[in-house]
């Protein structure tokens, strides 16, 4: 118990949960698994977890174990059986007549084993297929009863089991993390009175402003149907075919082509609820809010031309920075924040808060921060955790509820409609995963894969022969919707339409383009570009540029420019010629660049590139300091294993140039030691190493001899500044100047990027 303890320090009661530590170890000479805890419904209460106050929960624990404690299988010890429980003696040979003769029908081992297999993949997601996800808590920092009976802002200090799962959209299960694609950030609170699902992204707006327009949207932007190209890529004819004839894509188009489409990692963006939703208080009285989930670490991107490497080196790239943060205790977090706004504010905006294309500006309305969020513990199980999660809009709970947003009706009946066919029937609510730990009573009965139990002859309500149980619980403590104004509704009728201001397809993507730094604008005009270039039909890029005009005139012309395209065409025609004047042009913080973060390279991974003959003492002197940073620095060398230093003594090197190249680090040192640069000079990889390190714009540190490498990558050492202002990313240090480099080499690193040495195209 005390060696799994020692080795798993930031999960500390995962030995609990695999036995080890509550007497569920198997004896030696035991015959079969102890009888596991029966699922009792109700699982969390004031006492056991969640609703804990005043408490937060402890680094690596979370209030979703005891929980799952009752499915958690644990085969250490145990004998090898059938799913019936009927011990196999031999788990490598089919039955036959004769071991050269046929196999027999009656191997009932053989096949029930081999049907398990048959079934074992399901329908993925028909969006969103692939994904990752991680167990935390949500820690309120206030009350905020003023606003709303939600049970996880009641009290300062509560903390709420979570569950989440990030994605992509577009690539199938088995495609790559670093596309350029909206990112699903998905968050299912357990809360004690229900589950909550907030099934964000990691951009505030959407593609479409109706659901009516999902499957045309989704049907575009999938691997055309005909070959199945291209997989995890919006760059192709189908997708801005559609793009350019839907002008409310506008805005979400710039969020797509902008830097925020290829994260650096999954703990460095943003999420966003997206829609309007209520917040609802307990006398009834409801105000407008929009969530916000903010990293502590900052937001931070790749650039496309790494995204683009890394999907080939590491196509796990986002699932293995998550797993391996958490495993390492540099836990994700993010703050929540609300925008919280009332229905009168919401008639003067000059945009329509019912339409998922719209941003609230934060110098609008401001953000409140009102709790975080530490992602602390890896699931046991992708397939029983992360694919079986079920995510549905539907899931709210009482103090939360609805706007009228056309785009979250159509997810309100989707998302439960989509699992019943992918988790098959209606009861993966039952599914360890999905089930609340708040307890479940009611007369729902029966289905396919029933695992409650229930007991006695009565299913129905009203009734007397169980003394009326289960019974409602009232607007005192149920659910009730908000009572919604509806005059002009009644007014107009049975519609299909749209309000007018949904019309205005251009300010706000105007507003946000106008709101990224030169850098970021320049990757935006870059990116459309490149997805452009991809497009085969000439009149489909032509509609897209006429549609940018009416958004920006620099980004039409420079996008035309990177295209070919000249003349100009004609702006795409207006649909609403007026908009209103917006409140705000310019908000600053819809630039990336605008949230460092605290500014800890916690996560962040480090090159030392090494090989025989290594100066090893300023190598070891980079991974102690960078450790204190959170960082993680790996010795990668000309080959993996043992490498002797000049001293005489010997590091070991765990990744070589060629199995981790140089885009999978977030910045790099290169050692001094002559014996060491020429072997490295020898080396190609070296090359491609540092000048994807420089391309990419990190910080880079020439420790004594090295400086060779950096003139025979063909970098301008001419941007050589002294290290102490470090301006370039670029820094060098003489043979005994190690520690002061590598403290500049530390403060670098906090800016992450260098984009001043940026170039399009590439120098090198
Ligand atoms: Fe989804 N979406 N969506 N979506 N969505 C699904 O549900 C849908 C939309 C989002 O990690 C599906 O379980 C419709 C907006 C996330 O499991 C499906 C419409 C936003 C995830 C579905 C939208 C999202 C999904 C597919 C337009 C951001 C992954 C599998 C009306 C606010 C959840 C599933 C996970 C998944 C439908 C638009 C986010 C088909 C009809 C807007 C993060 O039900």
């Amino acid at each position: 118990v005390e060696a799994l303890s020692a080795a798993m320090p930031h999960n500390p009661t995962k030995a609990a949960e695999h036995g080890f530590a509550n007497g569920l170890k198997p004896q030696p000479g035991a015959t079969a698994q102890p009888a596991s805890r029966l699922p009792t419904g109700s699982t969390l209460s004031e006492e056991n977890g969640s609703g804990k106050t005043g408490s937060v929960a402890p680094e690596g624990v979370n209030a979703t174990i005891e929980p799952l404690d009752r499915v958690r299988v644990d085969s250490s010890g145990q004998r090898l059986t059938t799913n019936q429980g009927v011990p196999v003696a031999d788990n490598q040979n089919s039955l036959k007549y004769g071991v050269r003769g046929p196999a027999l029908l009656e191997d009932f081992i053989l096949r029930e084993k081999i049907t398990h297999f048959d079934h074992e993949r399901i329908p993925e997601r028909i969006v969103h297929a692939r994904g990752s996800g991680a167990h935390g808590f949500f820690e309120c920092y206030e009350p905020l009863t003023q606003y709303t009976k939600a049970a996880p802002f009641r009290e300062a200090g509560k903390t709420t089991p979570v569950f989440v799962r990030f994605s992509t959209v577009q690539g199938e299960r088995g495609s790559k993390d670093t596309a350029r694609d909206v990112r699903g950030f998905a968050v299912k609170f357990y809360t004690d009175e229900g589950n909550w699902d907030l099934v964000g992204n990691n951009m505030p707006v959407f593609f479409i402003q109706d659901a009516m327009k999902f499957p045309d949207l989704v049907h575009a932007v999938k691997p055309e149907p005909h070959h199945q190209m291209p997989q995890a890529a919006s760059a192709h004819d189908t997708f801005w075919d559609f793009a350019s004839l839907m002008p409310e894509i506008t805005h979400m188009l710039m969020w797509v082509m902008s830097d925020r489409a290829i994260p650096r990692s999954y703990a460095t963006m943003q999420g966003f609820g997206v829609h309007t939703f209520r917040l609802v208080n307990e006398a009834g009285e409801s105000v407008f809010c929009k969530f916000h989930w903010t990293p502590t670490a900052g937001t931070h991107s790749l650039v496309w031309d790494e995204a683009v490497k890394i999907s080939g080196a590491d196509p796990d790239y986002h699932r293995r920075d998550l797993w391996e943060r958490i495993e390492a205790g540099a836990y994700p977090e993010y703050e929540l924040g609300l925008q919280i706004f009332t229905e009168e504010q919401a008639d003067q905006f000059s945009f329509d808060i019912l339409d998922a294309t719209k941003i609230v500006p934060e110098e609008l309305v401001p953000i409140r921060p009102v709790g975080r969020m530490v992602l602390n513990r890896n699931p046991d199980n992708f397939f029983a955790e992360t694919e079986q999660v079920a995510f549905c809009t539907a899931h709210i709970v009482p103090g939360i509820d609805f706007s009228n947003d056309p785009l979250l009706a159509g997810r309100i009946h989707s998302y439960v409609d989509t699992q019943i066919t992918r988790l098959g029937g209606p009861n993966f609510h039952e599914i360890p995963i999905n089930s609340p730990v708040a307890p479940v009573h009611n007369n729902q009965r029966d289905g396919l894969h029933r695992q409650a139990i229930h007991r006695g002859r009565v299913a129905y309500e009203p009734n007397s022969l169980a003394g009326g149980c289960p019974f409602q619980a009232g607007a005192e403590q149920g659910f009730v919707t908000v009572p919604a104004r509806l005059r002009a509704q009644e007014e107009q009728g049975k519609v299909r339409g749209k309000p007018e201001k949904f019309a205005d397809h251009y300010t706000q993507a105007t507003l946000f383009f106008d709101s990224q730094t030169p850098v970021e604008q320049d990757h935006i005009a870059n990116a459309f570009r490149f997805e452009l270039s991809k497009v085969t039909v000439p009149a489909i890029r032509e509609r897209i540029v006429a549609m940018l005009r009416n958004a920006s005139e620099p980004l039409a012309r420079k996008v035309a420019t990177g295209l070919g395209i000249d003349p100009l065409p004609e702006p795409q025609p207006l649909a609403l010629a007026n908009p209103a004047k917006p409140e705000v042009q310019k908000s600053p913080a819809l630039s990336l660049l605008a949230r460092p973060g605290d500014g800890s390279l916690k996560g962040r991974k480090v090159a030392v590139l090494v090989a025989p003959g290594v100066e090893g003492k300023s190598v070891a002197l980079a991974q102690a300091a960078l450790l204190e940073q959170g960082a993680i620095a790996r010795l990668v060398g000309t080959r993996i294993g043992r490498m002797p230093t000049s001293a005489g003594d010997a590091l070991d090197a765990d990744a070589s140039l060629e199995n981790e190249p140089g885009f999978l680090f977030d910045a790099l040192i290169l050692p001094d030691g002559q014996e060491a640069v020429a072997a490295l000079a020898q080396d190609g990889h070296t090359m491609e190493f540092i000048r994807d390190q420089f391309r990419h714009c990190k910080t880079i540190l020439a420790l004594g001899a090295s400086r060779q490498l950096m003139v025979k990558a063909g970098l301008p050492v001419s941007m050589d500044k002294s290290h102490a202002q470090g301006g370039t990313g670029l820094i060098f240090a003489e043979a005994g100047d190690a520690r002061q480099a590598i403290a500049a080499f530390i403060e670098g690193m906090t800016r992450h990027r260098h984009f001043g040495r940026e170039m399009d195209p590439p120098l090198l």
